[in-house]
């Protein structure tokens, strides 16, 4: 067995893997792991469906630009033209001519490579990530009001806080583990108040208390309103403010808001914000945690500080149970903060617009040069990559013609790009097709290093797999990379060298009288290969909670109140783009998909992208629930299906950030979303662009279940859903079909006449069934109706696991649907243990269950990770309200 950390998110849960007589592993929580005590999410559970081979990057490839074609080369041919390419661009252009744009899932020992190399080497701070994307505006907010970038909240503070505030964070979906600490804590002390803040009613919103809907982009004037309150009713701690902080006075100068006015701008009850408010007063002990409905806004800066403006009045931070708490993102956000890989970071926690910063660094480097300003932040990266600025990128572990805003633009720039380099872990992406040189990186399971995660713990990240094909590590690639271009400094010979190297830095002039900063990992600074091999979950600071002395990392020890005067978001809707666009994440996928995407047990939950609007919103746009539309903005579009039910407000639409060119015909929603930033941060408005919706008119519906990839080229529409040994594709087109069953055997790729082909054609209605089987198993079937009336792919799909199909599965192909009444499990609901809806429904309905642990114990749903409780729940309460109708 080998202890390891997940590959997803922030909460940096601990992994065992335990290998399996099939060549397999088996994942399982690690029990040992303060941040997960053995739970996992269904996300985490997976790993196991994950670590195939399958569509791995597994050589050095060059692309032909005549052509398009890629071809293989060595690793040695692939280094020296980027070497050289690299060489000739910056002997001519300088060395802000080259970029890296890097990732959040690097590990630690990479991304200090990469920093180290751009930053003290090639001499240009030309290094950003997609944290920019992520966590710099909660970055830019700790710097401004702690003089430092640091956390101030252990997840054992949950345990203990009597109020716990979720601002723009979906908990639930986004950090399950963490939601499931939180909901036992409530459970524990049913006292314990939570409020979510979010414009959506989100699963998150079950375990709420009180749900603040509140307009999207407002959040400065309900935390202005906040702090205003507070001082006005004397809620504030004088002594910690006069012995500890700065700057009080003209923060409520910029804040003097009366809760009339707040709840009119954010559109909330006015009741339920005093009641918010009131809570907030009365309780000590109160955690407000933020995420990306925060940072990822044109005033993510001053939303984080007018957050922990509020923190500060009342001295709730620094002790048990309480403070301003950031919640990241990805495995190794706080990793990537630590190693300054920001372009506008240094080192360890050290700043690129200090002269004696930067010579710490350089000086402890003894590197030939040090990059003297800021770089350019991500967004601004790819509109200089567009405009010749820059000449060569670097792109690693990200994929930016998804992720970044203004996606269209990403792919131009890249096309312009003279050289483009990519490492990545699989061959096909949306990025990778802009590559003329992509590198094969080791991936999870198989790369040695350290992450840390959202309460500031460092784990290891172990290999139990061999390395596959070619790939290397990334911070190999990047030493093997600098030893080309002529730099010493880069003779590592492990993972660990490279971490003790970090870990001294942390302790290098870290004094009083010198660069005092809270990061200090130098004790780690001494480990030897065996014992970082060992090194056990650990959190810094390593002398105990953050701040308990009171005592901040600005030059005169005090924490600093920030004016945030309220602003409204750039884009505002208008005639043409009358509505929001809001988009984020689903439960059960991780960003593009290259991961999750291959999972058959998380494809079941939300298999396809959407667009979720209010009904009377739908209405007025013309389209329907269960219909295609399209979103545009000012900056592109997309396609997806339209729902109903996600709990969103009138003149908003949520769309997920997942799907891409490599799941689906034309789903990227990044191509929509406006290019506007945090002037502090530089973090996109995520959250925010005007759109409009409209019908995307077609002629037929289908889907097809196959073992093998078919023709899509010409259809209007399509999407590809992993299933177990299949996929299957939901399709819609605008052609009009003549013979469908020539058509059809053409796109599924069918040329034996003498195939056993079982098929129903009704041309007066545009409905056409057809089912090919091979060796009396299910080998694709095609579905299409003029109607979106299609039966439910479930039953179907479960027939491509049997080795053998029987008279009744034979004589049911072609309604789409057993004979037997019931034996549709209707939509995956609890993706752990594959249990559909209508299981669920007909246990709840039969055995007249009332609470998601009896359904548990009837049908296992909700029984492992815990991530569909809050669905069992909402299942419960319609079924109860049918029930007494
Ligand atoms: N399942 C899953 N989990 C993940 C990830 C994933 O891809 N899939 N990714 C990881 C990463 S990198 C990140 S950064 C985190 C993100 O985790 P979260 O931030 O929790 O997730 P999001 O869905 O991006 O957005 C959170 C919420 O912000 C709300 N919001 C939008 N506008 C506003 C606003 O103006 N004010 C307020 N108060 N709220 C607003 C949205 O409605 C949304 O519900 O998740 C991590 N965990
Ligand atoms: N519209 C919208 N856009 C968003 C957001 C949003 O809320 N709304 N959220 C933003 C946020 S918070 C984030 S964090 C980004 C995430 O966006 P991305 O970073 O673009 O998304 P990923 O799919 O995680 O991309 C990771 C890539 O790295 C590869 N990879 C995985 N492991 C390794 C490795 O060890 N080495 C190498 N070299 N490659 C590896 C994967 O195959 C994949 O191609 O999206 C941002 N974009
Ligand atoms: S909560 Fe889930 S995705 Fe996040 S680290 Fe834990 S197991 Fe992984
Ligand atoms: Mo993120």
């Amino acid at each position: 067995m080998i202890k390891t950390t997940c590959a997803y998110c922030g909460v940096g849960c601990g992994v065992t893997a335990t290998p399996r007589l099939d060549g397999g592993f088996d994942i399982a929580g690690d029990t040992a792991h303060p941040a997960n005590q053995g739970r996992l999410c269904v996300k985490g559970s997976a790993l196991g469906e994950t670590i195939g081979l399958e569509g791995r990057l597994l050589h050095p490839m060059m692309r032909d630009r005549e052509d398009g074609s890629l071809r293989r080369v060595a690793w040695g041919e692939a280094l020296d033209h980027v070497a050289g390419r690299w060489r000739s661009i910056i002997d001519e252009h300088g060395p802000d001519a080259v970029a890296f744009y890097v990732s959040g899932q690097l590990l630690t020992e990479d991304y200090y490579v990469a920093n180290k190399l751009m930053k003290g080497y090639i001499g240009s701070a030309n290094i950003d990530t997609n944290s920019r994307l992520c966590m710099s505006s909660a970055v830019a907010g700790h710097q401004r009001a702690f003089g430092e970038d640091v956390v101030p909240v252990n997840y054992d503070d949950i345990d203990h806080a009597d109020m716990v505030v979720l601002v723009g964070s979906n908990l639930s979906w986004c950090h399950p583990i963490l939601f499931q600490r939180l909901a036992r804590a409530k459970e524990a002390r049913p006292g314990m108040k939570i409020v979510v803040i979010d414009p959506r009613r989100t699963a998150t919103c079950e375990l709420a208390d009180l749900h603040l809907p509140i307009k999207p982009g407002t959040d400065v004037w309900l935390f202005n309103g906040l702090l205003c309150y507070l001082s006005r009713i004397g809620a504030v701690d004088p002594a910690f403010v006069a012995a500890h902080t700065s700057g009080l006075e003209e923060a409520l100068a910029a804040a003097t808001l009366g809760p009339e006015e707040v709840a009119r701008v954010c559109r909330l009850n006015l009741q339920e914000l005093i009641e918010f408010y009131e809570a907030f007063a009365a309780n000590a002990k109160v955690i407000t945690a933020f995420s990306m409905g925060v940072n990822q806004s044109s005033a993510g800066t001053d939303k984080v500080n007018s957050i922990i403006n509020c923190h500060l009045i009342g001295g709730r931070i620094g002790k048990q149970g309480m403070g301003p708490f950031s919640i990241t993102g990805q495995p190794n956000a706080m990793g990537g903060r630590e190693v300054g890989g920001l372009a506008n970071m240094l080192a360890a926690h050290l700043n690129i617009d200090k002269a004696a910063h930067r010579d710490a660094v350089q000086t402890f480097w003894e590197s030939p040069r040090m990059a003297s300003r800021p770089g350019l932040k991500a967004v601004d990266l790819f509109e200089a990559i567009e405009d010749g600025r820059v000449k060569a990128v670097w792109v690693i572990a990200t994929n930016p013609v998804v992720s970044l805003p203004n996606a269209d633009q990403v792919r131009r720039a890249l096309e312009r790009c003279d050289l483009v380099v990519v490492s990545d872990v699989v061959r096909d992406t949306d990025t990778n097709a802009y590559a003329d040189v992509l590198l094969p990186a080791l991936a999870w399971g198989e790369k040695d290093g350290t992450v840390t995660n959202s309460e500031r713990r460092i784990s290891r990240q172990r290999a139990f797999l061999p390395a596959p094909g070619e790939a290397r590590a990334d911070w190999l690639i990047l030493s093997q990379f600098a030893l080309r271009m002529g730099y010493d400094g880069f003779c590592y010979a492990s993972a660990a060298e490279i971490f003790t190297e970090h870990a001294r830095l942390s302790a290098w002039r870290n004094n009083p009288g010198e660069l005092p900063r809270a990061f200090d990992i130098g004790a780690l600074g001494m480990l030897g290969e065996s014992a970082y091999d060992a090194l056990q979950p650990t959190q810094w600071p390593l002398t105990g909670h953050p701040f308990a002395d009171g005592c901040y990392s600005h030059a005169d020890g005090r924490a600093r109140f920030v004016a945030t005067v309220p602003r409204a978001p750039v884009n505002l809707p208008d005639g043409e783009y009358p509505i929001t666009l809001n988009t984020g994440r689903v439960r059960d996928h991780w960003h593009t998909m290259t991961r999750t995407g291959r999972a058959p047990k998380l494809a079941g939950h939300i298999p396809e992208s959407f667009i979720d609007m209010h009904p009377q919103d739908a209405l007025l746009c013309g389209v329907k629930e269960g219909e295609l539309a399209r979103v545009s903005s000012h900056w592109g579009s997309m396609i997806a299906r339209v729902q109903h039910g996600g709990g969103i407000a009138r003149g908003s639409v949520f769309v997920p950030i997942h799907w891409n060119n490599q799941t689906a015909s034309d789903a990227r929603i990044g191509a929509v979303v406006n290019p506007v930033v945090d002037p502090v941060s530089g973090e996109p408005e995520f959250k925010h662009t005007p759109v409009m919706v409209d019908r995307f008119p077609i002629k037929w519906h289908g889907f097809i279940l196959s073992r093998d990839v078919p023709q899509l080229d010409e259809l209007a529409y399509w999407t590809k859903v992993q299933g177990k040994d299949f996929m299957r594709y939901e399709l819609a087109g605008r052609n009009t079909i003549d013979d469908f069953g020539t058509w059809a055997r053409r796109l599924l790729g069918i040329q034996d006449d003498e195939a056993d082909w079982l098929e129903y054609a009704d041309s007066s209605s545009g409905v056409f069934r057809a089912v090919h089987v091979i060796d009396d198993r299910i080998a694709q079937c095609i579905f299409i109706s003029a109607r979106p009336d299609l039966p439910a792919r479930q039953w179907l799909a479960s027939l491509f696991d049997k080795p053998q199909l029987d008279i009744a599965d034979r004589a049911a192909l072609l309604a789409g649907r057993p004979l037997a009444a019931g034996a549709d499990a209707g939509p995956t609901v609890c993706s752990c243990f594959g249990v559909g809806r209508n299981t669920i429904c007909k246990a709840i309905r039969e055995q007249n269950l009332t609470t998601p642990a009896q359904v548990t114990a009837c049908v296992n749903a909700g029984g492992n990770c815990g991530s569909c409780v809050p669905e069992l729940k909402k299942l419960l309460n319609e079924m109860l309200l049918v029930e007494s109708v």
